[in-house]
């Protein structure tokens, strides 16, 4: 359960090494929870859960899971890839179960070639594999979470607008994972904090110029910080945060926890 201010970071900045070296760095950043990427080099198994579960007993770390997003399209429109897809998440969420994972990170779905032709079947199509894996989600006890992408991607649900339909249609306890760069890019932060507010359980931070998902430093980018953590604040934010950059990890970690110290 999220009930605690959790501050750690993800390792999708260690994308490009082996899980066992991965596995490695995690103990020296003091990260009350670590996010791992279930996807590339670090896709889960039974044997690297174990390996992670020893590392939490020492650490006292807890985790959270991302999901597969690479060429992962939950509503895919072809019905034989789409049971893929949505096999592959389940997986996943089996993954973030028996590794006890605070919650699991997910993607909506991507339009494709056909979506011109037919944006209300995607928009369909999207919700349907979103209730399955939510339902799946209750069935294994882990809590998934929807992130919000930034519009440069071709996401079904991509502003705040879409997303502001989709939690009217969806009609399901759907808690938000809030990734704090993709809303710069989206210009959205404001709307987005002050109206799901109460959904957002999680919190990715990392930078970028406002055009591209750079996923930079905290600070080395046009994010403003001072305003989006007092958004969080004035909700009441006290769920976990993770750094999500590439670069400069250690010290956005230490800024983070210094934003999240003061009253
Ligand atoms: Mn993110």
């Amino acid at each position: 359960m999220v009930n605690l201010l959790k501050i750690g970071l993800s390792m999708l900045y260690a994308m490009n090494v082996p899980f066992n070296q991965m596995i490695k760095q995690i103990p020296k950043f003091n990260a009350e929870i670590v996010e791992i990427v279930d996807d590339g080099l670090h896709a889960l198994n039974a044997r690297r859960i174990g390996k992670l579960k020893k590392l939490a007993k020492l650490h006292e770390i807890s985790f959270s899971v991302h999901a597969p997003f690479a060429d992962m399209n939950i509503a895919s429109p072809i019905p034989t890839i789409r049971r893929f897809m949505l096999k592959r998440m389940e997986k996943s969420i089996i993954h973030a179960a028996s590794l006890k994972a605070e919650l699991l990170v997910f993607h909506p779905g991507l339009k494709t070639g056909l979506s011109h032709f037919q944006p209300e079947k995607d928009w369909k199509t999207n919700l349907e594999s979103i209730r399955w894996l939510i339902s799946k989600a209750n069935q294994n006890d882990v809590k998934v979470t929807i992130e919000n992408v930034p519009a440069i991607f071709p996401f079904i649900i991509q502003n705040f607008d879409s997303f502001k339909r989709f939690f009217e249609e969806i009609n399901e306890d759907l808690d938000i994972t809030l990734d704090v760069g993709h809303c710069n890019i989206n210009n959205d932060t404001e709307d987005f904090i002050k109206t799901f507010g109460g959904k957002i359980v999680h919190v990715h931070l990392h930078d970028n110029d406002g055009k591209r998902d750079l996923h930079l430093g905290i600070g080395n980018g046009t994010v403003n910080w001072n305003e989006v953590i007092s958004l969080l604040k004035k909700v009441r934010f006290n769920g976990s945060v993770v750094v999500e950059s590439v670069e400069n990890v250690s010290e956005s970690l230490k800024k983070a926890k210094k934003f999240f110290s003061s009253p």
